[in-house]
Formats: structure tokens, sequence, C-alpha cells
């Protein structure tokens, strides 16, 4: 299969180029060869104008010059059905996140209960604290399930329609939630925005372009200061507050002489308990009585993240590794739970010993092996998985596997926490430091690969050009991977950094790129920008930060984009959402929304002059607040 691109055109990596030629050696398809076939793509969705919400249509709204299709059937025009389409394009980022969340909930409820064996709350101190700040009463002397229980309540309360306000939000600055309310964009819940994005979306309901995008700007809300923060929070009570530690990454973390799991998708509750079987005994045993070294747990994409930051797991690769990863032909299983999980996979797998695992009834893929875990027989099933893999190990054909490349070394797991610590329980040291102009401002740049762009060129061009002009970069999701594999998330990469930000890195020991988690993990963040603009007794809006996310492709990446704009912080975007075919709402994307929230979108693919585009609003940030440039 020939994609008609050269593999250094499609990708910035040795290991993947090394994989697309193995797998067009082999007539193996990737997602390059069918971006090819896709394209060009239809004009009408990539400029938002088709509307599929009622079967008087589908309708088409074109700029033709004898004025038809100017409305659809019912009515609608350009701009109506463009800000439905990008409410509803939210409103599924933001349910994938929640529903996320909410699996840490029901997995909380399940220990709380008793019915959850192999899971425990590993960070009690952290329960207390969480459910203190959340207002469970005596949150510090009750027993400890007591105190869980309470906290279970306060969380699922907040999916539900009796709140007027979600818990976390109280982390977000008094100003911003004042403007928040002036602007009718408090999330209430998180299910009732969603439902509500739907309903508005529905046929004959919200025709107007601004306040479907303010409610598509509270459903994203709900999203971060929501769904992802209890799913971050949650999690971190369950398997452990993430505390820097080293780890490996690239495709050179498969091992020719182990068997190999790959974990996929974004929910820890899986992998966790995928990593505890695999350190059992008597399964290493069993993988030994096969002929293996060892077990091998690597991840991929964001339930690699999870584990990588708490866990120190190595890290295979992101979105677009993940077939090349069953290409090495070293892939014993990959073990599956939600979201980003290539359709594709389960054929590529078919093409080899791999076993292709799904494990929730969220996520069924036709031909994969399905084996359902839950919190009250994980333990169980995932030894059963972990079996399988060792049993695929044995029928690996050796002549087919090739392991490119050696693995980088990478620090990860700068938490909140982990980064307070560092700074000896206060982030005043920080705020120095970007006083003193050594670090001029931040930007997280976070989300996906996307074969539209060379992989990962984006990530990476813009978190170097960044350091260079000592503006620091908070790394989440699939953008870990390729900062890793840059070898930008080592202490030593202090020396691509700017002379202010370097000697800071240099002081502390730390890299000028920071991994702070998985796609809900941009939570942290959220939560550290309320931190530092409380410390300065400012609003987000007024903090020199920004957030990019040069290679998205996916609904949770807008989800995430909107609700860091709707925070106060800038964001940049590599290529476009799907809404240039009205000038009213790309004219609120890029620039309206800076009159309501004090930030919008700014797109473009170059990642120099997105650099350009981030530091010019760092600068003007820093200047109004009496800092040098
Ligand atoms: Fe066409 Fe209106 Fe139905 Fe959309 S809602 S498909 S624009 S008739
Ligand atoms: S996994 S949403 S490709 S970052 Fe979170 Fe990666 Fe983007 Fe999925």
């Amino acid at each position: 299969m020939n994609s008609g691109t050269p593999e250094n055109e499609r990708t910035l990596w040795k290991d993947a180029r090394q994989m697309l030629r193995k797998a067009e050696a082999e007539n193996i398809p990737t997602a390059w060869d069918r971006m090819r076939e896709q394209t060009p793509h239809c004009k009408f969705c990539e400029l938002g104008t088709t509307c599929r919400n009622c079967v008087m249509g589908p309708c088409r709204i074109a700029n033709r010059k004898d004025g038809k299709m100017r409305y659809g059937v019912c009515g609608a025009d350009a701009d109506v059905i463009v800000a439905r389409n990008f409410g509803r394009f939210i409103a599924g980022g933001a349910a994938g996140h929640s529903d996320h969340g909410r699996d840490l909930i029901e997995t909380l409820e399940a220990v709380v209960e008793g019915h959850a064996p192999g899971y425990t709350i590993r960070d009690e101190a952290k329960l207390r604290r969480i459910a203190g700040e959340l207002g469970v009463a005596e949150a510090d002397t009750r027993p400890t399930l007591d105190v869980a229980r309470d906290l279970v309540d306060v969380c699922y309360a907040d999916f539900g329609s009796r709140r007027t306000e979600l818990a976390f939000l109280k982390r977000a600055p008094k100003a911003r939630r004042e403007l928040w309310e002036r602007l009718g964009m408090t999330p209430r819940g998180i299910d009732r925005e969603i439902a509500e994005m739907m309903h508005r979306t529905h046929m004959g309901c919200d025709n107007d372009p601004a306040s479907l995008l303010t409610h598509a700007a509270r459903t994203a809300l709900a999203d971060g200061w929501g769904g992802s923060m209890i799913g971050t929070e949650l999690s971190d009570i369950l398997f452990g507050t993430p505390m820097p530690r080293q780890s490996t990454v690239n495709l050179g973390v498969l091992r020719e002489d182990a068997v190999n799991i790959l974990v996929h998708g974004h929910n820890p509750v899986v992998s966790e308990m995928i990593l505890a079987a695999a350190r059992e005994p008597a399964l290493q045993q069993a993988a030994r009585d096969a002929g293996a070294a060892a077990l091998n747990v690597a991840g991929l994409c964001c339930t690699g993240n999870e584990l990588l930051m708490r866990q120190g797991i190595p890290m295979a690769g992101n979105h677009l590794m993940t077939e090349l990863a069953i290409v090495t032909g070293a892939a014993d299983a990959i073990v599956a739970d939600y979201q980003c999980i290539m359709p594709s996979l389960v054929r590529i797998a078919a093409c080899y010993h791999t076993r292709f695992v799904t494990t929730s009834p969220k996520g069924r893929f036709t031909g994969a092996t399905h084996i359902e875990v839950h919190p009250h027989n994980a333990q169980e099933k995932c030894r059963e998985i972990v079996q399988l893999a060792i049993e695929a190990f044995t029928k690996r054909d050796p002549a087919r596997v090739s392991i490119p490349v050696q693995p980088v070394p990478i620090t990860t797991g700068f938490s909140n926490e982990a980064i307070l610590a560092a700074l000896g329980g206060t982030p005043a040291p920080l705020l120095d430091a970007v006083k003193a102009g050594q670090i001029r401002g931040f930007v997280g740049i976070v989300g996906c690969n996307n074969p539209k762009i060379m992989q990962d060129s984006g990530n990476v061009g813009l978190a170097k050009e960044l350091i260079r002009r000592d503006i620091m970069v908070l790394a989440t999701g699939c953008v870990t991977t390729a900062a890793g594999k840059a070898g930008l998330l080592m202490p030593e990469a202090a020396d691509m950094a700017g002379p202010g930000l370097s000697a800071v890195c240099k002081a502390l020991g730390v890299p000028p790129v920071l991994h702070m988690g998985s796609c809900v993990d941009n939570s942290r963040i959220l939560q550290l920008c309320g931190l530092l603009a409380d410390e300065l007794g400012v609003d987000i809006s007024d903090l020199p930060v920004g957030a990019s996310s040069p290679e998205w492709y996916s609904e949770k990446a807008a989800a995430i984009g909107l609700y860091a704009v709707a925070s106060g912080i800038p964001t940049h975007l590599g290529l476009p959402p799907n809404i240039l075919g009205s000038d009213v709402v790309t004219g609120m994307a890029v620039d309206g929304l800076n009159g309501l929230v004090g930030a919008a979108f700014m797109v473009e693919a170059d990642p120099v002059k997105a650099a350009d585009l981030l530091e010019a609003h760092i600068v003007e940030r820093r200047q109004k607040l009496g800092l040098s440039a």
C-alpha cells in the first residue's frame, strides 16, 4: 500500500518511518494511506455547512452565485448550522472526558462498598484533602471509607441537575466565576450541559450562533472544571498522586525477549489492574515457562500516560504510533478501554499473532476478543488477559519481528503536588522567576497526532521554539511521547532553553517541558492557573499563559481548547475546526471571544509562527502586569 507521501514527510521519527516501510512491504494500510484515499475531503463538511440534524435534510449550504442553497429546508443558515455542529462536536468531547470521570467515581464507590478486589485508596491524604476542599464534613478525622463515601456523593451530584455550579469551580478565581455567571457560562451539572447542548441543537431550538457558542463554552467548562477534574483527582486518590520519576519512550521499549502487553485508551481503572496482574509472581513465572524473559507492560496514548505518570511504565507511542506498534510484530496483546483507539487495529492485529482485547462495554470492536472488565471482576479478568498475552507470545513469528531504535529516557510525574513540593510548598518561587523574566510564561501543549500534519512536527517544533524563548511548556496527552522522543522531557534539555528558563531548570533539576499527564489531566493545568492567579490576585486572563494543540484531531481536544479559552487562556490550534463556513462563528472564535472571556483561538500551521502568536499574548499580559516583556 503506497500512500504517495514519502515516509520522511509523514512523520518526524525514525521508528515510525521504519515501521511504515515494513507496513508497506507487508501490504498493511495505515492511517496515512486512508488519509490519501479520503483526500480531498467533502468541502461542505470541512466548512461545517452540512446539517444532518433531521430527515427533512441532510442539507448543505452553499455560497452560490444564483443564491440557491443558502438555507436548509427548515430555514437555518450557514451561521446557525456551523454553530450547531460545533456545539455537538464539543458535547461529544465533554461527554468522553466526563464519562471517563464517572468511571472513576464508580470505582471509588465499589472500593467503599468492598466490591472492588485489588483496588484500594492509595493516596489517603489526598482523599481527605479533596473531600475537605469539596465540603465533606470532618474529612480529616472520620474513617477513610466514610469520607470516601461522601466524596463519591459530592462527585455524583456534579453530574446531575440540582446544583447551581460544579463543586470544583471554586478553584477558579473569583473574578472568573463572576464573569461566567454574567455571561451565563457557569456550568451547573456535567450531564446537564451536555444534554442541553443536544437539546439546543435539535431542529427548532437555539438558532442564535452567539447563544449556541456560549452554551458550547459552558459545556466545555463542565468538562474541564468538572468531568476531567473529577477524573484526575479520583485517579490520584485511587492509584497515587504522580511524583517525578524516570522512564523511557518510543517503539524501542518493546522487547524481543519479553511478552509485550500494550495498554491503549484512557482509563487507568483497567490498565492499572493489567500492570498489577503482570507484576504477580505466578504470571511472571507463567511468562518464563512460555520462554519469555519477562512481562513488559508499555503504554499507548493516554492510559499509557496515566501509568507512565504514576508507575513509570515505558511509553511505546502516541496516536499515530498505535498501528505501527503492532507492525513491529512484537506486540503480543493490545488491551484497549476507550477513546482514540482506531478500528483499524483489529485488522492489523489479525495480520500478526497480536491479541486485540477490548475491556469496556463502551468500546466494543467487531473482531476483537472482548473480556469485559468492571471493578468487581477486574483482578480476575486482567489476570486472564495477561495469560492470553503469554499464550500469544508463544505464537509470535520471530522472522516478522522488527523493533526499531533504542528507547529515549524521559522524566515524568509533574502533578501540581509534585511541582509545589519541588518549590517548597508554595508557587511563590515560580512566580518570582516569572516576575524576574527568567520564565516569561507558560504554554500547555496538548493533544494528538493528525495525518494531515507531519507526525509530531508541530508538537515538537512548537515546544522547542517556546522553550528557546524562555517560555516553559507543560505537556499532556500525545504531546508527551513527541516531547519525550525529542529529548525535551529530560533535565538536560535545559540546554535547548533560553538562558532564563535554562537557569531555573538547572537550579531545580527539572526539564523545560514538564509532563503533567493524560488528556483529562489538563485539569491539572487549569488548577495550576487558578493557583497562580489567586497568588497574584488577578484573573487567569491576566496571566502570561497560553495553550496549544498543534496536531489535534478529536472532539475531546476541541472541548479542551474551548474550556481553556473560556477560562481565559489564549489557545492555538494547528488546524481549524470545521467552522470556516460561517464568518460569524469563525469571527467569534478567533476574535469575538476576546471581548467576552479575555481569550480566543488562533489557527496557525507553522510552529514558529504559532510561537510568535503565543509569545505576543504573553508579552502583552506581562506588560499589563507591569513586568518586563
Ligand atoms: Fe436541514 Fe434544518 Fe433538518 Fe438541518 S435541521 S437537516 S438544516 S432541515
Ligand atoms: S489520546 S485525544 S489522540 S492526545 Fe488522549 Fe492522544 Fe488526542 Fe487521543
